[in-house]
């Protein structure tokens, strides 16, 4: 039989077997940074209604996932405040793009750890006992513990939302894709700087009959859970 969310271009998970016990829910760098007032993708100079647009539709689907016992991890881009793990090009280029990581801003100091525009924005705060996974990288496995958490839970299946989709969020599928995890990214619960980057990354999953896994709606996945 198996249970199966409608999704593009294969029913997910390939196998069937989705269920709390198996399948985790990992929502990237929703922080005022990536879609606050003031953060790093405003001083940027970014249209911030694309990165917020994940934020409604996360806040359904982690209701329905919350009730149902799904495991929840959160993650944060950040740095340590001295600076120590921040590689010299990254802050090169973001003061290219007048936000230097470290810098100070109207949210504190750009990206670093402890600092108001790093944390998670209020909407979607993690609640006790919801892992928040604090990463210096694109992808939340570099230099971080996901994955060991991933395993001692017994996590086979990755439902991948946040921002921003071209970025933080498909370094990471990628790369527990690599890992072995079967991953379902969810285009209405993500958002790039760009639409058409966003558009882009989410063709790039569903190529060769689903490179890095497969695409759906919170729609679908909540359709699939409540049925
Ligand atoms: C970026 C992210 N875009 N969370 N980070 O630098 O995607």
């Amino acid at each position: 039989m198996g249970r199966y969310v409608t999704s593009d271009p294969y029913l997910y998970p390939f196998n069937g077997d989705l269920r709390p016990e198996n399948t985790v829910l990992i929502i990237i760098d929703m922080q005022t940074d990536f879609c606050g007032e003031g953060g790093y993708v405003d001083k940027m100079g970014y249209d911030l209604s694309l990165t917020r647009a994940p934020i409604e539709p996360l806040q359904k689907l982690l209701a329905v996932m919350r009730a149902q016992g799904y495991s929840i991890i959160h993650t944060r881009e950040g740095h340590r405040p001295d600076l120590t793990d921040l590689p010299e090009n990254k802050q090169w280029r973001s003061r290219q793009i007048g936000a230097g990581i470290g810098d100070p801003g109207p949210c504190g100091r750009i990206l670093v750890r402890g600092e108001p525009g790093w944390d998670i924005i209020p909407e979607l705060a993690p609640l006790a006992g919801e892992a928040v996974i604090d990463k210096p990288g694109k992808s939340a496995f570099y230099a971080t513990d996901l994955d060991l958490l991933l395993h001692r839970a017994g996590i086979q299946n990755i439902i991948l939302t946040g921002i921003t989709t071209d970025v933080c969020v498909h370094t990471t599928m990628r790369e527990a894709n690599d890992r072995g995890y079967e991953c379902l990214m969810l285009s209405d619960c993500t958002g790039a700087t760009d639409y058409g980057n966003h558009e882009a990354a989410l063709k790039m999953i569903k190529m060769q009959g689903g490179v890095f896994g497969a695409v759906a709606t919170s729609t679908d996945l909540i359709d699939t859970l409540q049925a």
